[in-house]
Parts: structure tokens; sequence; C-alpha cells
């Protein structure tokens, strides 16, 4: 029996939220532009009220469910679960370096800076089976480039992310690794568990409703920077993971695959190597 609080989805919906709202975007986005896409927008809605015959019961639904993402937090869920991988493969097109995935919700800037071979932050009882990641970060070219930073986020063994879970210590199975003068780094870590998106919530309910599953595969979440490169975020699985064919995210790709396997001291081992595109 444990004496922190357990994780609930208003708990990290509303942490995702607050991250979230800290740094205030702009996109530059001229009048014309918006008029355009929000015309298309409106008329995507328009279609899907007349060619399903959308009723007053289900409009008001629909508004309710609107209310309760937003005060749950779980804008930042939703949007990243449903639409982010639309955005991520048009901001990728014609890129030829490593691929790239979704952000998602959980990402935190300025981790701890880490050297080339390190250990992620864990808790001392860290569950799972360690993980030894390595690799080298390269350009189109196939040089290891100097300075490049790899910085790494993952759940815990129960699919929990440091940050959004009350009872795990901040910064856990966080980190920015420093990596050599040839871009190589190794990074002792654990073996992440599938995602769940909870289920005491509306992104949950919405879910649920439609009779859909709410797993992601197992992932590691990796953002790599190189001075003079153009930075990738992505996503790492593990193959013949639960839920690689059906991510509820729609992120996997199958260049992003790990196969881990046992080394000589019974420790399981990858390497994976990231090429970045010029800037
Ligand atoms: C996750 O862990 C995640 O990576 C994404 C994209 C959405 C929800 C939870
Ligand atoms: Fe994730």
């Amino acid at each position: 029996m444990t004496t922190s609080e357990s994780p609930t989805a208003v708990g990290s919906g509303t942490a995702a939220t607050d991250k979230f709202l800290q740094e205030r975007v702009s996109a530059d986005t001229p009048p014309e532009r918006v008029s355009a896409i929000a015309k298309d927008v409106l008329e995507a809605l328009a279609g899907v009220i007349d060619k399903h015959g959308i009723t007053y019961p289900e409009y008001r639904v629909l508004k309710q469910w609107l209310i309760d993402i937003g005060q749950f937090g779980e804008w930042p869920l939703w949007l990243d679960v449903f639409l982010e991988h639309n955005v991520e493969e048009v901001a990728y097109r014609g890129q030829h370096g490593t691929k790239g995935s979704i952000e998602g919700p959980y990402y935190v800037a300025d981790a701890k800076t880490l050297p080339s071979k390190c250990e992620l932050p864990m808790r001392d009882n860290e569950v799972g089976s360690k993980l030894v990641f390595e690799g080298q970060v390269r350009d189109l070219d196939g040089n290891g480039l100097d300075g490049a930073t790899v910085e790494l986020w993952h759940a815990d063994d129960e699919g929990y992310y440091s940050h959004f879970a009350p009872h795990i210590p901040d910064g856990n199975l966080r980190g920015t690794i420093v990596t050599d003068g040839a871009g190589r780094f190794e990074i002792t870590t654990i073996q992440p568990a599938p995602y769940q998106i909870p289920t005491d919530g509306p992104t949950g309910w919405f879910i649920e409703k439609a009779g859909w599953h709410p797993w992601r595969p197992a992932h590691l979440h990796l953002m790599v920077k190189a001075p003079g490169k153009r930075t990738i975020t992505t996503q790492l699985y593990f193959k013949d993971g639960e839920w690689i064919e059906n991510d509820v995210a729609t992120a996997t790709k199958p260049e992003l695959i790990l196969d881990p396997k046992p080394g000589a001291d019974g420790i399981n081992r990858v390497t994976y190597d990231f090429v970045l595109d010029p800037a």
C-alpha cells in the first residue's frame, strides 16, 4: 500500500495543459489563410452533420464533451493523439534523415544534462528490465556530429510519465544527453510499458463510446539536435510489441522499430543511429 496519490485523467490533463500554456506561440498566419482554413473546417463539419443527420441530443452531448475536455485539461492529449500525426507528416515532407513522429503531450524542456555514456535518472527501486540504448548522430553524408544532443523521455514500467503522475519524482526517466565529439551516446534506462489513455476522463470516454482501444505501444520519445541541423522529434518502438500495428495515436513507422537483444551480460542492448537533415 502506498500513501502517494494515484494518477488521474484530470491530474495528468491539467499538468499537460499548464505545461503547454507556459510557452505561448504565434504562427503569423495571414487573414486570407485563416479564412480559407476556417472555411474548409466548417464545411467539413457541415458535411458530417448533414451526412449523419446529427440530432439535437447528439449536438448537446458534443457541446458537453468539448467543455469536459477543457475542464479536464485534456486538449493536449486529445489533439496529440488524434491530429498531431497529420501535422507531423506534412512538416517532414521531403525530409531525408531519420523519420519523425509526434511529440505528444508529455515532453518537458530542460531535462537534466547527462554525459554521452550515462544512466537516465531513475528511482532506487525503479521497476523494469534494463535497456542499453546506444548509437550515433550523423549528417546525411554519414559524418558524426560534434555538439549533438539527444533528449530522451519515456514512461515507466506502468506506462506513467514523470511530471504527469503525482507518485513519480520530477525528472524521472528524462535526460538531455550530450553526445561525444563523434555524436555517439550510450544510455542505460529501463524498458517502458505500453501507454493507456486514462479511462477516467473525456478522451477515454470518447474512445470507449466509439468502441476503440486506448493503447499506445511501448515507446521512447526523442528530440535530437545538432548545430546547423534540423531538429528531429521522433519515437522508437519495440519489435513485436503489443499495439505496434494499431497505435491509438497512429504514430508508428516501420523505420522506427528497435529490436533489443541480450548482450554477454544478459542485459538488453540496442543500437539506433540518427541522421539529421540540414537546418
Ligand atoms: C503518449 O505517451 C504519447 O506519446 C502521445 C503521443 C499521446 C499520449 C500519450
Ligand atoms: Fe508517450
